[in-house]
């Protein structure tokens, strides 16, 4: 672990912490020296990705899309470690972190879109909802088997260092991600060739169904690195200051020629697996009302209202242009019409092979 990591940020024992659960920090030092516009900016997108998950898992309920995955207690972690990275870097999603998504300028009206499947969505229907791709944001199409996107961002951040790009990577993945074959030979190539990755592991405690003890026999994410040579480190996922820092340690790391970090954040996977499960059958009732108290909102919350940010009216406003920016986005997405059939024949072949033609002709007839 490098030293900047080990000595610069408090740790409450057994995960990097810079805000106590209450919101006060534990140790003055290492409050972050953000803008008052970046914390409000912050708080705004986490309100607003926590309002866009209830309102897509309501439409789902109500049968007007097919499917949805919240990211519900997991706001701090994806949207602290997205803000870390700069612009130019590519980040490397898995499917519960759409705040990433937004905090890259992908907007609400595309999600919605993209979950829909219609004319307006980016990957013209073609992909599960919640498995968007957004080039201009430098985010890459989302795969759903687990941990395709380990390998892929090693790739990535190996590509740019051959050619000097100065660029790196972020990747996100579940608990369950880190028993994937994948996960292994991303973390042992980028170990080897000290590729400028970060690898970001959200461990929110299951992977559907399957609690952590029960799919590892490691006590913690981060210890795994040590079998690649890489540094491990375990932050408090729901501590986004805490999140932030040592996400900007791992990058500036991996910038400057130090290679890889593997950071554990951990949270807690607070509704279900999918709008397809059912925690009922298989959740730890108390644990899970035990998390829900260490809500990531609150928390920045409670440190907002401790530095005079944070107020009934300020939280009235985000609460309304959140609601407005989320009923426009559906309403506008709701409008358009599915892609037409043919353009299921597109963006393979320049040239549509015999059986392609034919089949396209059987189709539209
Ligand atoms: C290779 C592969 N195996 C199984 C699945 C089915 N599957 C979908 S999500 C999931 C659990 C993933 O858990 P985790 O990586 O912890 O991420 P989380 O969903 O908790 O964010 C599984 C097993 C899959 N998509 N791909």
């Amino acid at each position: 672990m490098s030293a900047i990591l080990k000595s610069e940020i408090e740790s409450n024992g057994s995960s990097v912490q810079v805000l106590k659960e209450d919101g006060s920090l534990l140790n003055k030092k290492a409050e972050p020296d953000f803008s008052k516009e970046d914390l409000k900016k912050l708080y705004y997108l986490m309100v607003l990705t926590r309002m866009t998950d209830e309102r897509f898992l309501r439409m789902q309920r109500q049968g007007r899309i097919g499917f949805y995955l919240t990211s519900t207690g997991e706001e701090a972690a994806h949207i602290g470690s997205a803000f870390a990275m700069e612009e130019k870097d590519w980040l490397f999603l898995q499917y519960r972190e759409p705040g990433a998504a937004l905090l890259r300028g992908f907007s609400l009206f595309r999600f919605a879109c993209q979950i829909l499947g219609n004319v307006g969505d980016l990957t013209k229907g073609r992909q599960m909802p919640c498995h968007y791709a957004y080039k201009e944001g430098h985010i890459l199409s989302i795969s759903s088997p687990i941990g395709t996107q380990i390998p892929q961002a090693v790739g990535f951040a190996w590509a740019a260092k051959i050619r000097n790009d100065n660029l790196a990577s972020l990747v996100y993945f579940g608990d369950g991600a880190t028993s994937s074959g994948d996960f292994h030979v991303g973390m042992n190539f980028a170990g080897v060739f000290k590729v400028p990755v970060v690898f970001f592991c959200k461990n929110n405690q299951l992977a559907i169904s399957l609690p952590f003890e029960k799919q590892t026999a490691v006590s913690s994410v981060a210890l795994k690195a040590q079998a690649y040579g890489i540094d491990g480190i375990r932050v408090d996922g729901n501590d986004l200051l805490a999140v932030i820092q040592v996400t900007k340690q791992a990058v500036q790391k991996a910038r400057s020629g130090g290679g890889p970090t593997l950071i554990e954040a951990l949270t807690y996977r607070i509704g279900a697996h999918s709008t397809s499960d059912d925690p009922r059958i298989y959740g730890d009732e108390s644990k899970l009302e035990e998390w829900k108290k260490k809500d990531c909102i609150l928390r920045f919350q409670k440190y907002l209202e401790s530095k005079g940010i944070w107020s009934l009216g300020f939280e009235k406003e985000v609460q309304e242009r959140a609601g407005v920016e989320v009923s426009k986005a559906i309403e506008e997405a709701e409008k358009l019409s599915a892609p037409s059939l043919d353009t299921l024949f597109e963006d393979v072949y320049s040239d549509l092979p015999q059986q392609l033609r034919e089949q396209k002709n059987e189709l539209l007839s």
